[in-house]
């Protein structure tokens, strides 16, 4: 009998999902089912970094059956940002040895269903970013302020950091570890959502290949979100800084511009 040929997108490497969470308990066990559910059979690991979230996050992650096992937890004294966790996750997986590390909401936005393909997308890329806006790409359930937002805040930090990748605020992606080290990561100075622009930044000017997949974010079911005045202004102030240094270092040397690289 003929069998059809299916792609085969278990990853080759050894992958570590990085979950930051900040009062998820009321859906992070079900989120990391389905995850673990949708990754089964190929080498993917997860770890939550969680902030010592008042409600009890951590506890729910010890008790899930997987925590020792395929989940682990990294927690946290408090709440200092998502960038803080990111780094936090991320020199933690590398420094365990994964191949891989993607960065994760733990709300439901993100689709477990995406993380197979985008791990394979790495075999072509140093970066895959899960974007929602390339041709495929959406945003589910949040009102048009919502999305203005976000699509202001992208065109504005593509414009000033002239930046090519469409989703420069995306949340989810696929690293390889090498890339992590190739572009600073973990020396990023963001502590809040700048984060994901300051490394989106950091990829392209470290000459990474960047590739986009498109996903459909679909808005939280479970918990409240994070996201407050105070961070989309770190993340509005620090944008304009960092071209400013660009601009700044080109005028005083009078080459290409360059970011700071941290080697491992
Ligand atoms: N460890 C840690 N996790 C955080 C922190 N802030 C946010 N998170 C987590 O980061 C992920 C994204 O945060 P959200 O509040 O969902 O923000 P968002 O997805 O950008 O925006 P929403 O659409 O409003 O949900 C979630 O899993 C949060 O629990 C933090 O300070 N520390
Ligand atoms: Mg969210």
């Amino acid at each position: 009998m003929e069998t059809s040929a299916l792609p085969d997108l278990r990853p080759a490497r050894r992958c570590c999902v990085v979950l930051p969470t900040y009062d998820e308990a009321d859906g992070i066990a079900v989120f990391l089912d389905r995850l673990l559910a949708a990754t089964a059979g190929g080498d993917v690991d997860v770890l939550v970094v969680d902030d010592n979230s008042p409600d009890g996050t951590a506890d729910v992650v010890r008790s899930h059956p997987a925590h020792g096992g395929r989940v682990r937890l990294l927690q946290r004294p408090g709440k200092e940002g998502l960038g803080v966790a990111y780094r936090a996750g991320f020199a933690h997986a590398v420094a365990v040895g994964y191949q891989v590390v993607v960065q994760m909401d733990a709300d439901g936005s993100h689709s477990v269903e995406d993380l197979l393909p985008m791990i394979a997308g790495l075999d072509s890329a140093d970066v895959v970013v899960g974007s929602r806006y390339v041709a495929g790409g959406a945003t589910r359930g949040w009102p048009w302020t919502r999305r203005a937002l976000s699509a202001a805040a992208n065109l504005y930090a593509r414009a000033v950091l002239r930046l090519r990748t469409h989703d420069a605020t995306a949340g989810f992606r696929a690293w390889r570890s090498s890339a992590v080290h190739r572009a600073g990561l973990l020396a990023t100075t963001s502590n809040g959502y700048g984060f994901q622009v300051e490394s989106t930044w950091r990829a392209e000017r470290s000459g990474l290949r960047v590739r986009e997949h498109p996903i459909v974010f679909t808005d939280r079911t479970t918990g409240a979100s994070k996201m407050d005045g105070a961070v989309a202004v770190e993340a509005f102030l620090s944008v304009a800084r960092w071209r400013l240094g660009e601009l700044t270092r080109h005028a005083g040397r009078g080459t290409s511009v360059a970011v700071p690289l941290s080697r491992p």
